[in-house]
């Protein structure tokens, strides 16, 4: 078996930096000082952070004279688009020879925020299929290293735009970045922490938003096209969740909630619609473990969300074809949408006998 050889990202030994066997030489600065066309990937369904990291990364490689483009698989949510100055980003689902052809011309990939080209999708064949130089800048876990030439991965950050901030510092030029990257790098943090409620309790973080913050970057301006942006139907959409599909299971310390596809069309669902809303079932007493279900072209999405000990990276992936982050995982199925409720309340109790310890339970903070 190969085992994989890693160096660490100077200043930061959580940062584990992969090279490609023979490519150890290989440098961030290198592989942008030599690539013309760089090509910046966003993964499917595209949150607030995969738009901050890919959006803050190409404003840096614009700033430093490189010709950059930003693609995603699919859309992203309307309060995300701010961050596309330009009016550059294209997504396969809707320009799909366009997309190709930028594939084509490119000579070098850089995808941020997801670790596995299969988190592409539908776009994941045509990635591949391109012999090109790969990078990946990424928090989650288990990267599938192959996939790439050069891989920056820290599962310990808060978000992919914390760790692109550290790799600004440590590998590339920190002056280039300017308002526009500091509020795009925001934008990934304060939606990937849930506006500074979980992952973020570290200094290093604070440290480095006020270091943006003597860049220029106004905090409540971004706080406020992100999260007081939503269309009015998304609104009324959030309260039927909580009025009408809530579910609470105490003796697991669980809270669920669902929409299906005849509700998401009552609402006039547009992209990014229900991102945020599973992390209210956390915010009920006693509740440590939130899901949320929405039915979607013919499958289930599901969002966990957890607090302490509860791992839903381990659930997601031993019940739903998923997973993620211990505290922030997600899961799907091409089952009806009862099935997959039932079967998340009939897999409850397994699940808790045999991965969580009582005393892993967090205490109540009452
Ligand atoms: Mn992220």
């Amino acid at each position: 078996m190969n085992t994989i050889s890693f160096t660490q990202l100077p200043g930061r030994p959580s940062c584990k930096v992969y090279h490609k066997p023979g490519q150890e030489k290989l440098t961030l600065k290198n592989v942008f000082d030599e690539a013309q066309n760089i090509l910046i990937v966003g993964h499917q369904n595209p949150d607030g952070d995969a738009v901050g990291s890919t959006q803050a990364l190409y404003r840096y490689l614009k700033i430093s004279g490189k010709n950059a483009s930003v693609i995603y698989p699919n859309g992203c949510a309307r309060n995300l688009l701010w961050m596309d100055t330009d009016h550059k980003v294209r997504n396969f689902a809707n320009h799909p020879e366009e997309v190709k052809r930028m594939v084509e011309e490119c000579d070098l990939l850089c995808v941020l925020d997801f670790n596995r080209l299969g988190r592409t999708e539908a776009l994941a064949p045509v990635l591949r299929s391109k012999q090109v130089r790969r990078i990946m800048i990424d928090h989650h876990l288990e990267p599938a290293w192959d996939d790439f030439d050069l891989g920056f991965s820290d599962t310990t950050v808060s978000s992919t735009c914390e760790l692109l901030y550290h790799v600004f510092q440590a590998e590339l030029d920190p002056a280039r970045i300017d308002v526009h990257t500091a509020e795009c790098l925001y934008a990934g943090i304060s939606t990937d922490t849930g506006s500074f409620s979980y992952s973020c309790a570290h200094k290093e973080l604070f440290s480095a938003i006020a270091d943006l913050i003597s860049k220029g970057l106004d905090t409540v301006k971004v706080h406020q096209r992100i999260f007081d942006n939503f269309s009015e139907s998304r609104t009324r959409l959030l309260g039927c969740c909580l009025g009408e599909r809530l579910m609470v299971k105490p003796e697991f310390h669980t809270a669920y909630m669902y929409l299906s596809d005849a509700e998401l069309r009552k609402y006039n669902y547009q992209s990014g619609d229900t991102e945020g809303i599973v992390n209210y079932g956390l915010s009920i007493a006693g509740i440590r473990f939130a899901a949320f279900f929405t039915q979607r072209e013919g499958r289930v999405r599901m969002s966990f969300r957890s607090q302490g000990g509860i791992d839903v990276n381990i659930f997601a992936k031993e019940y739903f074809n998923g997973g993620g982050h211990k505290n922030a995982a997600g899961g799907m199925s091409t089952e009806p949408l009862e099935a997959v409720l039932a079967k998340f309340e009939a897999v409850l109790p397994q699940f808790y006998k045999e991965h969580i310890e009582p005393h892993l339970l967090p205490e109540d903070f009452e």
